[in-house]
C-alpha cells in the first residue's frame, strides 16, 4: 500500500530533497530528533526492514549507505559520526511503512535508544 512518501517521491507534495538518484531519494524529516535528520528512501515501495532479501536488495541497499555518507560529509557530520536508523514494526517505532533510513547527526546520541 503507498504512503506519503510514494507522494514525496511522484513530488505531489513537498519536501526539502537533499539527494535524488534514479533508485533512490534523501528529505528532511519533518519533525527532526537532531540537528540533521534526513530520511534516505528507495523508490520502490518496500514497506519494512523484513521484507528485505539480500539478494535481490543488496545494491539498493548499499546505494542508500552511500548517499549516507556522502550526505554526512556534506552535512559536516562526518568526522565526528552520526547515527543509522531502520525503525521496524510496531516494537521498532515505524510510523511509515515505506522503507526508510534515518541520518541523525550533529549532536551526541545517547545509548541504549529509548
Ligand atoms: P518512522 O517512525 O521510522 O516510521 O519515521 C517516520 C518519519 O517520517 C518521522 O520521523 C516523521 C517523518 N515524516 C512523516 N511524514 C512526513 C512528511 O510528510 N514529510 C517529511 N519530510 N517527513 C515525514
Amino acid at each position: 500500500m503507498s504512503t506519503i512518501f510514494s507522494k514525496i517521491i511522484n513530488k505531489e507534495i513537498p519536501a526539502d530533497i537533499v539527494y535524488e538518484s534514479e533508485n533512490i531519494l534523501a528529505f528532511r524529516d519533518i519533525n527532526p530528533q537532531a540537528p540533521v535528520h534526513i530520511l534516505i528512501i528507495p523508490k520502490i515501495e518496500i514497506p519494512k526492514v523484513t521484507n528485505i532479501y539480500g539478494k535481490e536488495h543488496a545494491v539498493l541497499l548499499g546505494e542508500m549507505i552511500d548517499a549516507a555518507n556522502k550526505l554526512a560529509k556534506e552535512m559536516n557530520i562526518a568526522d565526528d559520526g552520526f547515527r543509522l536508523v531502520f525503525n521496524c514494526g510496531n516494537h521498532g517505532g515505524q510510523e511509515v511503512y515505506h522503507l526508510h533510513m534515518h541520518l541523525l547527526g550533529g549532536r551526541k546520541m545517547k545509548w541504549p535508544p529509548g
